[in-house]
């Protein structure tokens, strides 16, 4: 296809550093995708976004059918326009939104029935519809539908659940047909068994995408199984097309993730905990909330170069989040997002200087430290 392709500019072990071209820019990869949701991502414009080093957004099929329609931002040029944001978007396919947010669902091969959770309107998603909503969206990466079983669950019923991702994920490729410019994501699901990955990789190659996903991990398995799926589930996925680890997630699950061969990942992690008083730094989790910031003159992280960091004292942000100023969520977002970006081009660089383990020490050992 043409539009889009991807090169790796160095490996070191099983990580991977290179970068994705779309015609609406390049992805350097390993790359964070903020997430988008509902065409802005919370407390942030999008040229802020952009300082923070990201190179591409998501967006979700199954908010923006919902509200404002995806119709309508066709009518109006677009999400990429309707939102000001020029860079790459990709946009999850929804089934995964479905299972997780919608009212009164149900699952039949055609596709997935559900009550909206904003008004209770009825609506059906299918592979066709969602290929259709993200073309009318726009989007630059566009995800299959699929279907996600929580974990843990019967080795049989996620053996049936794959297998339907993947008739759907043929009906996607069928419906998507042949958009030069726009790429499409095969989705890997199979649990934490390993055949049942190995199968899903197999179908999704036979029908051929321009890059794979990992999907049905970080839905409750805990860190040390979604691991131990990850040591095996990357391998089974071309190297030579990008690989996606979906709704990942926490700065440690990141660093793992990449360290087995993932060049993508989205999560609300840091922006929703922007809101939450939950912030990121390398010396680990810092709760701004906490009495022991209100006397603190110093910044969150020194080494940050963000606008919290830059110009605001521990003291202040703590001020803010208590007295519920806008201005609270929007610093600490920032810093959160800037944490992210940093920490992505923290593993490019090493990768690409060939001392990924190194850094990956380092990171562990600033952590274990503990917050000033
Ligand atoms: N499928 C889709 N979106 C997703 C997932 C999935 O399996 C996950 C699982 N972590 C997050 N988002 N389509
Ligand atoms: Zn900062």
């Amino acid at each position: 296809m043409t539009g889009f392709s991807f090169s790796l500019s160095a490996t070191d072990g099983k990580a991977r550093t290179g970068a994705i071209t779309t015609l609406r820019g390049t992805i350097r990869t390993p790359a964070f995708m903020p997430v988008g949701t509902a065409a802005t991502v919370k407390a942030m414009l999008p040229e802020s976004v952009a300082a923070t080093g990201a190179d591409i957004l998501l967006g979700n099929t199954y908010h923006l059918m919902l509200r404002p329609g995806a119709e309508r931002v066709d009518r109006l040029g677009g999400l990429h326009e309707f939102m000001n944001w020029s860079k790459p978007i990709l946009t999850d396919s929804g089934g995964f939104q479905v299972m997780s947010l919608a009212g009164l669902r149900k699952l039949t091969e055609e596709g997935v029935a559900f009550k909206s959770h904003i008004d209770g309107s009825r609506h059906m998603l299918t592979p066709e519809r969602s290929m259709e909503i993200q073309r009318l969206l726009g989007s630059d990466i566009v995800m299959c539908f699929d279907e996600c079983p929580a974990l843990p669950a019967e080795e049989k019923a996620v053996a049936e659940s794959m297998r339907l991702s993947m008739r759907w994920a043929q009906r996607s490729r069928d419906a998507f047909g042949d958009r030069p410019g726009h790429a499409l994501f095969g989705i890997q699901q199979g649990g934490v068994t390993r055949d049942l990955r190995a199968e899903s990789a197999e179908a999704l190659q036979e029908i051929g995408f321009d890059g794979y996903a990992v999907g049905g991990l970080a839905v409750g398995e805990g860190q040390e199984i979604m691991f131990d799926v990850l040591d095996f589930a990357p391998d089974m996925l071309p190297v030579d097309k990008p690989r996606y680890l979906m709704g990942v997630g926490k700065p440690d699950d990141i660093v793992g993730a990449v360290k087995r061969g993932i060049d993508m990942m989205d999560c609300v992690l840091p922006s929703r905990s922007g809101r939450t008083g939950q912030v990121f730094t390398r010396r680990g989790v810092v709760n701004i909330k906490n009495a022991r910031h209100a006397d603190d003159p110093r910044p969150l992280d020194e080494g940050c170069s963000c606008p919290a960091c830059r110009g605001y004292s521990r003291a202040y942000l703590h001020h803010v989040f208590r007295a519920q100023e806008m201005i609270s969520g929007m610093l600490l977002t920032w810093h959160n997002l800037q944490y992210y970006q940093d920490l992505m081009a923290g593993m490019r660089e090493a990768i690409a200087a060939g001392t990924f383990c190194d850094w990956e020490n380092q990171f562990h050992a600033d952590r274990a430290l503990g917050d000033i």
